[in-house]
């Protein structure tokens, strides 16, 4: 029987969350990878997650692996096949890592991960995001300054990508990729409390017709457990408890394959593997 599809990655990461949702939407057994999957001396050169191993091929990068994902296991809803209609996709999953992904480096990073004392930080990170995210968690007001780079976001997204027609982002007929690696940034703030979606009629349309795709809890366990932020600050008490609720409701699914397993096996970042 072929090996099922490793998915490194956690509850907690967004891009992870967009690999989980797309194979669960599309009903593709993954495993969680945990310790014990790595091959000997196996680090995921980018040092962070997620990253799969389907057989014997390795990727990073959350993008990549989605449309990879989708074009061996013929996804053609997800990302249709259409030449302009799939450019529209691809030219929003170039520009989100740059643009939307800013919105949890400005917002949610300051409130869920420096309570948390710390970035764990790849050598990569500590030259290219760490001053971002720095910046962004010496504020006066996290929450304010936060809020002015996503509300810069939203009023790109709702101008350029939103319409009145579809309410997806790339005006797909259905769900598509880029809907769901856009859900993981911007979605996150109605559990966490960060942010006010009220100037943005398009972009409220669009979170309600989320809510409505397949496996959207089981995907949001974990934000709904975490729950409001903004009220009271993360600390690792709630992480705990959160990230298990996000692992448990993976594997209800029924198409995790792990037999059992706790987020504590599953591997993070490059340092996980140095400690091997
Ligand atoms: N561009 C990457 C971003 C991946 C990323 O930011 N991963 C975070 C978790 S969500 C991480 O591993 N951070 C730890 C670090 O950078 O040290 C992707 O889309 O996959």
């Amino acid at each position: 029987m072929a090996e099922p599809l490793i998915v490194f990655g956690s509850p907690a990461s967004q891009p992870s969350r967009t690999i989980y949702w797309s194979c669960l939407i599309k009903g593709l057994p993954f495993r969680l990878g945990v310790r014990e999957d790595l091959e000997p001396g196996e680090s995921n050169p980018r040092g962070q997650v997620p990253w799969i191993r389907d057989g014997d091929f390795v990727l990073s990068e959350m993008a990549a692996i989605v449309c990879y994902l989708a074009d061996r296991h013929g996804w053609e809803d997800l990302y249709p096949t259409d030449v302009r209609v799939r450019a529209r996709i691809n030219q929003f999953l170039h520009m989100h890592h740059t643009l939307v992904r800013g919105a949890t480096c400005k917002l949610m990073a300051p409130h869920v991960v420096k309570p948390l004392r710390g970035f764990t930080s790849t050598p990569l990170s500590r030259v290219m995001i760490a001053d971002t995210m720095q910046a962004a968690w010496e504020a006066s007001d996290p929450l304010e300054a936060g809020g002015r780079a996503v509300h810069t976001i939203m009023g790109f997204l709702e101008d350029a990508y939103f319409t009145d027609g579809t309410p997806y982002v790339c005006g797909t007929e259905a769900v598509s990729l880029a809907d769901l690696a856009c859900y993981a940034e911007i979605g996150q703030f109605t559990f966490a409390n960060l942010f006010d979606f009220g100037d943005y009629p398009r972009a409220r349309r669009w979170l309600a017709a989320m809510a409505e795709v397949p496996f959207f809890e089981p995907i949001h366990a974990f934000n709904v457990t975490l729950g409001d932020i903004a009220s009271s600050p993360n600390s690792l008490e709630r992480m705990g408890p959160a990230l298990d609720a996000g692992v448990k409701a993976l594997q209800d699914t029924g198409l995790v394959t792990n037999p059992s397993v706790s987020f504590r096996q599953m591997v993070l970042t490059a340092d996980a593997t140095r400690t091997r």
